[in-house]
């Protein structure tokens, strides 16, 4: 397949690259985390979303050394950002369960030098599909580690509270699904009420996702919600774009 072959050509070659957007806490009226996303830059296809190559990377295996390669840039970026200032990075469920990743992200945490707290790990609900017990454990050891880790995704799933019941998340970042109504449509707001206080009642922190326009913002102040992410505050930037951010206010 020659999107297979062209994946790894990209990864000798250094072809990806990462985006990374602003997560902006509302308690603390400041950014307070990126989340990196991945980007690859085909000399003759240019840009490819994740969306067709992730997949085609899971499928031949290759997402262990893309995803390595997205761990060692992240915390390299993120280890010259202030102590508040947190790195979320997407992990597939293949990576999540490879018997290889906990020794990945050790690598990538030391070589960088980033302390472990500041580094958040998400995942969604689709890592659980082949079974629970690999992904407890790991879930145990990442957070003895120190690092964080958040349901990605929240509420698309099949059962995504018996997961909140069973796993010790730190976090949980609402579906832009239900943030694109929350201001006009009772529903996704009632939903987006319930998510909100279910994690307050579970110690867990939120993020709402997708957060496009002001009345949404007005909507998720309201709820309580901690973070907000999306095209409101930022689209996901290049590297050389991070440092203004840093000090940006809503
Ligand atoms: O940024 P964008 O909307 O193009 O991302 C599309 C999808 O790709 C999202 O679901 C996102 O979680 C996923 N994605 C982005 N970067 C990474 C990555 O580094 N690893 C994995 N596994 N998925 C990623
Ligand atoms: O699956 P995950 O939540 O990791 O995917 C994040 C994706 O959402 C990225 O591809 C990012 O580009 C996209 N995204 C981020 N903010 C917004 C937004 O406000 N609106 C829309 N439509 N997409 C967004
Ligand atoms: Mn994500
Ligand atoms: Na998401």
């Amino acid at each position: 397949r020659q999107l297979e072959l062209d994946l790894r050509e990209a990864l000798m070659t250094g072809q990806f690259r990462l985006n990374f957007q602003p997560i902006y806490n509302l308690k603390a009226d400041r950014v307070g985390g990126f989340e990196a996303l991945l980007r690859w830059n085909h000399p003759i296809r240019g840009e490819v979303s994740p969306v067709q190559f992730i997949p085609v990377a899971e499928e031949t295996g290759l997402i262990m050394g893309i995803g390595e390669w997205v761990f060692h840039e992240a915390c390299r970026v993120a280890a010259g950002w202030p102590d508040h200032v947190r790195i979320a990075i997407n992990v597939s469920p293949i990576q999540f369960r490879s018997p290889g990743f906990l020794a990945i992200v050790l690598q990538a945490l030391s070589r960088s030098g980033l302390p472990p707290a500041r580094l958040e790990i998400e995942i969604t609900e689709s890592v659980f599909l082949d079974g629970e017990d690999n992904v407890l454990n790991m879930l145990h050891q990442l957070r003895a580690m120190g690092v964080r880790v958040a349901l990605d995704d929240f509420g698309t799933g099949y059962s995504s509270l018996s997961y909140l019941r069973s796993f010790p998340f730190d976090k949980i970042k609402i579906d832009r699904s239900f943030i694109t109504g929350v201001a006009a449509d009772p529903s996704s707001a009632a939903i987006v009420r319930a998510i909100v206080d279910l994690a307050a009642a579970l110690h867990m922190e939120i993020t709402a996702e997708g957060v496009e326009d002001d009345s949404q913002l007005a909507c998720l102040r309201g709820e309580g919600c901690d973070n907000i992410q999306g095209y409101l505050f930022s689209r996901p930037v290049e590297i050389a774009a991070i440092q203004q951010l840093l000090p940006a206010k809503l």
